[in-house]
């Protein structure tokens, strides 16, 4: 009987007052550095519930991201202000109709929300004008810093607040985006927390699938297993992500798993499975991938592509540190494959070489990682000013940041073997050298390997967030039943062991 060794932590409320005062600090002293007046609104729109096109079929409502970060509202209709000069906040709540209690239930008042949410006023979002107005200390018309901005990572833009009344406030639509943003990079440590316990039932759970695999299954399995276990016994009713389930040729599918590729497929032995899953909890996420051989045991082909991506990742592990470019990063794990590769034959020739002509892009096309948090891809990769490189592979990078102490960044390293990059590769006139057709014809339908795991940078390091088999024997002994985490004493046959 499957079981689970966390609960599902109660959230501090104070994680919201936290970041409340976080922006405000940092926006004020934006606006001093600009010989600005401290006075103002942040004033910030939360999500609506949406119904499935034109029916009355309502989709599970989950809060839009800054929103949430600012005053961890799960309810959807609020709006939301912060006074620049005082700090003081104030949630406006909608004003629900009767029968609202007869379908969805009790109308709680505004007290509770103020007591649920620690805000220091709830009032109604048709009092959004006059409380504004009435709490407004400085000259002129009241000034609303609404939010408006890019997600370097969708190509699409943040919404500023719509209400009735609108027209009666001054709006800067500028200034609160990028500062927001920024104050969302640097996790707290009630944050980390979080993301911490979605590591954590996250983890237990890909271990539970890894253990729970056989040839024969559905992919769709496999995700159903994670899901469960990560909403029995996590408390997550939602994913950061949809979930990728690729076994065999599809691992080689980036972002498998969607609709035209739902996850469907019976893999067969001597088959790879590449899981990329998260769960998410109160908001925080977790980004995992496992890769692991579906019967259990490793072929020595298998072996020579998840050890050369065990490689990058660990090697990437060990060198995070504040200060260190992520661009560094990303080519370090490409270096790192492509040695590997070339020790097993699969390419040949100088690995500078191959580095100048983006070779390291042919069998990982996309980033080394990502910022995580309340969004997956969380945003701030890319602040004004940063360029997005062009070169094949370093443009899929969702960040080229120097890390910092308090960023959590996904490092997930991939080598896959997909058809729509290796032929023209190896038909280039610069490129197909590197190539050993011979050898590479083993791996047509191979598919690929990524090992995604989520780290926190600290002042002197980093730290692994997730907890999963990663080394080939760890993974044998836990789909041999192995108990996991193994014990100190556990000897692995051949490697010596921990
Ligand atoms: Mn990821």
């Amino acid at each position: 009987m499957a079981s689970s060794n966390f609960t599902p932590p109660e959230v501090p409320m104070e994680l919201y007052a936290i970041n409340r005062e976080k922006l405000v600090k940092n926006l004020r002293q934006h606006l001093s550095d600009a010989g600005r007046p401290l006075h103002g609104f942040v004033f910030l729109q939360g999500g609506e519930e949406k119904t499935r096109y034109c029916t009355d079929h309502t989709e599970l409502f989950r809060q839009e991201s800054y929103f949430a970060y600012l005053f961890g509202v799960t309810e959807p209709g609020f709006y939301g202000a912060i006074d620049i000069s005082t700090g003081k906040s104030t949630l406006f709540a909608p004003r629900l109709p009767e029968n609202y209690a007869v379908w969805l239930g009790e109308i709680k008042p505004a007290s509770f929300f103020k007591e649920r949410y620690i805000v220091n006023a709830v009032c109604y979002t048709d009092e959004i004008v006059k409380v504004l107005q009435d709490e407004y200390q400085g000259p002129g018309q009241p000034l609303l810093f609404l939010l408006h901005g890019l997600n370097t990572d969708s190509d699409n833009f943040s919404k500023p607040a719509e209400f009735e009344g609108k027209e009666k406030f001054e709006v800067d639509l500028t200034t609160l985006h990028p500062v927001l943003t920024e104050c969302r990079v640097l996790k707290s440590h009630l944050e980390l927390a979080v993301i911490q316990y979605a590591n954590d039932i996250s983890s237990e759970a890909h271990v539970e699938v890894m253990r729970r695999t056989t040839v024969g299954m559905k992919e769709y399995q496999l995700e159903s297993m994670f899901l469960h276990h990560t909403y029995m016994y996590g408390g997550c009713r939602h994913s950061s992500y949809t979930c990728i389930c690729a076994t065999g040729g599809n691992s080689a599918v980036l972002h498998y798993g969607h609709a035209a590729a739902p996850n469907d497929r019976t893999f067969e032995d001597g088959e790879m499975a590449l899981l990329d899953m998260g769960a998410e909890y109160n908001f925080y996420g977790s980004d995992i991938t496992c890769s692991f051989p579906v019967n259990g045991k490793f072929t020595s082909d298998q072996l020579l592509i998840y050890n050369a991506v065990l490689e990058a990742h660990n090697v990437v592990i060990s060198t995070l540190k504040p200060g260190i470019s992520w661009l560094d990063m990303h080519k370090l794990a490409e270096k790192t494959i492509l040695k590997s590769l070339k020790k097993g034959g699969i390419i040949i020739g100088d690995v500078d070489e191959m580095m100048a002509e983006r070779i390291g892009a042919v069998f990982m096309p996309h980033g080394l990682g990502h910022l995580l948090g309340i969004d997956t891809h969380d945003p701030g990769g890319y602040p004004k000013g940063m360029e997005r490189p062009k070169e094949p592979g370093l443009r899929s990078l969702r960040t080229i940041r120097q890390l910092q102490d308090g960023m959590v960044i996904t490092v997930e390293p991939g080598c896959y073997f997909i058809d729509a990059l290796l032929v023209p590769a190896l038909e280039g006139s610069n490129t197909s050298k590197f190539f050993n057709r011979e050898v590479i014809g083993r791996f047509t339908s191979f598919g690929g390997v990524r090992i995604e795991s989520d780290v926190y940078v600290t002042a002197d390091g980093c730290k692994n967030m997730s907890n999963v088999p990663r080394e080939t024997w760890e993974i044998e002994a836990v789909m041999a039943g192995t108990p996991w985490p193994l014990e100190k004493t556990f000897n692995s046959s051949g490697n010596g062991g921990l």
